[in-house]
């Protein structure tokens, strides 16, 4: 079957950035769910102004305007994309992980997505390396990669054999991947995770969406 042309007038626009991890979960989902979507660039994350992130009042991206409606965060988003698609794929959404190791998963890699927002914004914000949240903050990302590189088979043999998706595995690619992109710390050491990341990047909507940093 070949895939509907989009409508220039009805494609969804998706506000973010290609140096962000947050932002290429959703593009990984729309490429992999077959959506079509325009792209607009936030220029700057350290942006006081809600207008500046398409409404957002947390000041944070990715947005995802459809029409008059605006979806904000990124789980948001990715639902909406399924909604859209015109093709239906088995996705794996966090509430099907109904045992701890799978949702415990789902959520410390969520958690170091949060993180690592969280210790660039203090790199741009020239805050001291020895501040004692950000020292706290460091060692909480290194404990909880630890975990998921000793967890990520496990992890991943426990999820639907039959998924096309899930938003596990996705933000878990774009984490590891992200903690290089940004020389945030190096991940060759986390070798599961390595191996994880070297498989799942071989994926189209993958390959498709790799970091950058977005010129002004
Ligand atoms: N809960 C949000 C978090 C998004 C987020 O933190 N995005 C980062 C960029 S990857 C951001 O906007 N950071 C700006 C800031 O922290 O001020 C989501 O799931 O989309």
């Amino acid at each position: 079957m070949t895939a509907p042309v989009p409508d220039p007038d009805h494609i969804p626009t998706l506000i973010g950035r290609s140096s962000s991890h947050f932002t290429r979960v959703t593009r990984i989902f729309a490429a992999e769910l077959e959506v079509a979507y325009a792209f607009e660039v936030v220029p700057d994350l350290r942006s006081m102004n809600a207008a500046d992130f398409a409404g957002n009042p947390a000041l944070r991206l990715p947005i995802l305007r459809t029409g008059a409606t605006t979806w904000l965060g990124t789980l948001n988003i990715c639902r909406e994309l399924a909604r859209r698609a015109p093709v239906r794929r088995h996705v794996v959404w966090p509430e099907h992980l109904t045992d701890a190791l799978t949702a415990n998963a789902q959520e410390l890699v969520v958690q170091a997505m949060a993180t690592e927002v969280s210790l660039i914004m203090s790199q741009l914000a020239g805050t001291p390396r020895d501040d004692a949240h950000l020292t706290k903050q460091q060692q909480s990302l290194l404990n909880m990669l630890t975990w998921l590189d000793d967890n990520v088979q496990a992890v991943r043999a426990g999820l639907p054999q039959d998924r096309a998706l899930s938003y596990l595995e996705v933000c878990m690619f774009c984490l590891v991947t992200h903690l290089e992109f940004r020389s945030l710390l190096a991940t060759s050491g986390y070798r599961a995770l390595t191996a994880f990341c070297d498989e799942y990047g071989q994926r189209a909507s993958a390959r498709a969406t790799t970091y950058r940093f977005d010129t002004p």
